[in-house]
């Protein structure tokens, strides 16, 4: 199936401390990004880089950067809904405090077209903290929790869509912090940590969501974090955690979403090239990308393996 594939640049460097995810859109670009998915058949159009939105909201002593994040928040939801009018939308991130934005002007798009939103989030962390929980004050720690309606973001835009804790899944775990693992366990909201996947395979717990996602005729939100795949494969990023995804469980599970045809928005968040190694990382997610978007080597549906 071809598409029209909207590239919406997001060079959010405000949600933790140490810089260069600022330089992420541009590093997709460079790695070829809009030209492997034309390779694919699809309609590529890239809308240039979003710019924060002005704010009167006043720093924290706490929270790094909280203004800053709020104009992105602003900014981005206003271009993720306007993109998702026009067709398939991918953020080329900036850190994961992009996906405050993006997701919730996804689900304010979601909610015009009478759809529910789901939302994947393929990362080694669970990113549900509020800004009452972080004990980092890094808001790229936070997406989950305002996304789902939690209370505690005083300042942001308010959350008329909030995502059903049941329609997110949470894959790839290995660094939850304390409060996150009480509200974690606390919440309806589907998660599977590395030893889940060490156990089942990655295919189980992503095929049982796709199957939740296509019963309900849902719309699919895919926020892919660089340290979802194991820091020996993908160094730029810089939250490193070892134990990750490998480049095949990852290929696989990009490989899935493409056959699922569910996937209507999705995030490259975390990306750091200054971090990078010969632009390996930013090459990876470029074709992690492709195959999320189609690309494969035998023109063959991957077999269900529940
Ligand atoms: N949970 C920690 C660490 C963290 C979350 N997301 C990333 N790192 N990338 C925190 O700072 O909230
Ligand atoms: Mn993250
Ligand atoms: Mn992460």
């Amino acid at each position: 199936m071809t598409r029209t594939i909207l590239l919406v640049g997001a060079p959010v460097d405000s949600g933790k401390r140490g810089a260069g995810c600022l330089m992420g859109p541009d590093a997709y670009r460079t790695a070829r990004l809009p030209g492997a998915l034309a390779d694919l058949g699809h309609e590529v159009i890239d809308l240039g880089n979003v710019t924060p939105a002005a704010t009167e909201a006043e720093p924290d002593a706490h929270l790094h950067a909280l203004p800053e994040t709020i104009g992105w928040t602003r900014a981005l939801s206003g271009a993720a809904e306007a993109a998702l009018a026009r067709g398939t939308a991918i953020f080329l991130g900036g850190d994961h405090a992009l996906s405050l934005g993006t997701v919730h002007g996804a689900a304010a798009h979601a909610a015009s077209s009478g759809k529910p939103l789901f939302v994947l989030w393929l990362d080694a962390h669970s990113d549900f903290h509020t800004c009452k929980t972080t004990d980092s004050g890094n808001l790229h720690g936070t997406p989950l929790a305002y996304l789902t309606g939690r209370k505690g973001f005083p300042g942001f835009p308010s959350v008329p869509h909030p995502i059903p804790e049941e329609q997110v899944a949470i894959i790839g775990l290995r660094s939850v912090d304390g409060p996150e693992r009480i509200a974690l366990e606390a919440s309806r909201i589907r998660r599977h940590d590395m030893r889940y996947i060490d156990e089942h395979g990655i295919a189980q717990p992503l095929t049982a969501f796709l199957d939740a996602v296509a019963a309900a005729g849902g719309h699919l939100h895919v926020s892919l974090d660089v340290d979802f795949l194991d820091p020996a494969v993908a160094p730029a990023v810089g939250t490193t955690v070892p134990g990750g995804a490998t480049v095949r469980e990852a290929h696989l599970a990009m490989e899935l979403l493409y056959d699922s045809g569910l996937v209507t928005s999705m995030d490259l968040v975390e990306l750091n090239p200054m971090l990078d190694e010969r632009g390996r990382t930013a090459q990876l997610m470029v074709d992690l990308a492709a195959s999320a978007f189609g690309r494969r080597v035998f023109d063959r549906p991957t077999p269900r393996i529940l």
